[in-house]
């Protein structure tokens, strides 16, 4: 199987020819890591390289395996990352500890490879059909962004990050201009082709991570951008727009010169407290948007 998509197992322990015995076994299958103290293993587990399943000594100077384990768990980045402990450490109660604190296997030392390989891949396998499952809810399945579920999720968590760091947080509504003409004049397929063209290149053009679009709804979207001020996040809605218009889709609109999809957006930026809520602030992108149809159309209203 090629390198990127074989699934990747974290092994931590202090003690290397244990990480050399399990790493050996494991590499013809998966992709392995390896850290030899607790606080190197959540440097690995919170990297932009996540891995799928981490396996977790107990005994090890410094920070122990519980306490990595209980900070992997309580961070919403790592939570879902399965953990096996494997430990010398063979107590009744220091195995329902381990489990207490959310770890799905417990494994005892001298340990049996073949039961650590068969238990690892179970694991692994659950936490494909997981990972497919959360996929399924949360993206929109015609266009590929992210769904109104998570949407509001996503406005949720960083209404309450931008809350915390008294940052800024933009909403930024759009529509499609005379979406139903094209529907009419093309169909139903092509207006779905169109969806997913819009969708895609709203996509590319936000190009910082943290900012996520969504489709709100039939032929809307929205976008989170957080943490860049009023009069940047008003640029980045006119850059949409223009790259819209730029991809010049056929929408045979009488009396309208340039017969191609345009989008009208409404932009709104505060700084989230308890006054001001998110419903709030998502009504007031909303009205701007209200405003830039009223005014024409293929415009940003902010
Ligand atoms: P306006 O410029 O005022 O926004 O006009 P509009 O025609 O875009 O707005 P209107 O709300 O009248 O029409 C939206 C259309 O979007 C109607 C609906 O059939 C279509 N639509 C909604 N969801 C989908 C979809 O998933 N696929 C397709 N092909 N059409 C959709
Ligand atoms: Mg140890
Ligand atoms: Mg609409
Ligand atoms: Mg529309």
């Amino acid at each position: 199987m090629p390198n990127q998509y074989k699934q990747s197992v974290l092994i931590v322990d202090d003690e290397p020819l244990n990480i050399r015995v399990l790493s050996q076994a494991l590499t013809p299958w998966y992709r392995v890591k390896a850290a030899t103290s607790g606080a190197e293993s959540l440097t690995v587990a919170t990297s932009d390289d996540r891995p799928d399943l981490i396996l977790l000594d107990i005994s090890m100077p410094g920070m122990d395996g519980y306490e990595v384990c209980a900070k992997l768990k309580s961070n919403p980045l790592t939570e879902a990352i399965p953990v096996i402990f494997i430990t010398a450490k063979n107590a009744t109660e220091d195995e329902a500890k381990g489990l207490e604190l959310g770890a799905v296997d417990y494994i005892t030392k001298p340990f049996s490879l073949p039961i650590v390989m068969a238990r690892i891949r179970n694991q692994l396998l659950l936490k494909t059909k997981t990972d497919m499952l959360e996929q399924l809810v949360s993206i929109d399945s015609l266009t590929g962004v992210c769904n109104r579920r998570s949407f509001d999720e996503i406005l949720f968590q960083e209404w309450r990050r931008c809350g915390r760091t008294g940052s800024q947080l933009t909403i930024i509504m759009i529509d499609i201009d005379h979406f139903k003409n094209l529907n009419d004049q093309f169909g139903h397929v092509a207006g779905d082709q169109c969806l997913k063209q819009v969708a895609s290149s709203l996509k590319n053009t936000m190009r910082r991570s943290s900012d996520s679009i969504a489709r709100y709804g039939g032929e809307e979207f929205a976008c989170v951008v957080p943490d860049v001020s009023h009069e940047e996040a008003t640029e980045l809605a006119n850059n949409l727009r223009q790259k819209i218009e730029s991809l010049k889709i056929q929408n045979p609109i009488r009396d309208d010169p340039q017969n191609t999809v345009t989008i009208s957006l409404g932009v709104a930026t505060t700084s989230p407290n308890r006054s001001f809520t998110a419903a709030d602030i998502l009504k007031k992108a909303d009205e701007a948007l209200y405003q830039a149809k009223e005014k024409g159309r293929n415009r940003v209203i902010a």
